[in-house]
């Protein structure tokens, strides 16, 4: 009996791919003072496993990033960005 709850407790958790939802957060990054800045930036956050969708505004200096939330998180992004050179900072996300 013990046997099969852990049975049901692990087929839930190797199934959570399922619920896995994507969310968008827009970086504020200051940092991108020329135009081959963005390809540094979308380059690095790319990187980062989960990443799925990079867009950066390279005049609004923010980067928007849609992600798989099972993967990873806003904080793994700004440390991304910062690694490559160019500190970010979480605009606004879901
Ligand atoms: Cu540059």
């Amino acid at each position: 009996m013990k046997k099969l709850v852990i049975l049901a407790v692990l087929s839930a958790v190797l199934a959570a791919p399922a619920w896995a939802a994507d969310q968008t957060v827009t970086l504020s990054v200051p940092g991108m003072t020329c135009a081959a800045c963005p390809i540094t930036v979308k380059t690095a956050l790319f990187r980062v496993p989960g990443v799925k969708k990079v867009v950066v505004h390279f005049r609004q200096r923010d980067a928007v990033v849609t992600f798989d939330d099972t993967k990873t998180r806003a904080a793994a992004l700004t440390k991304a960005t910062a690694n490559a050179g160019y500190p970010s900072t979480v605009k606004q996300g879901e």
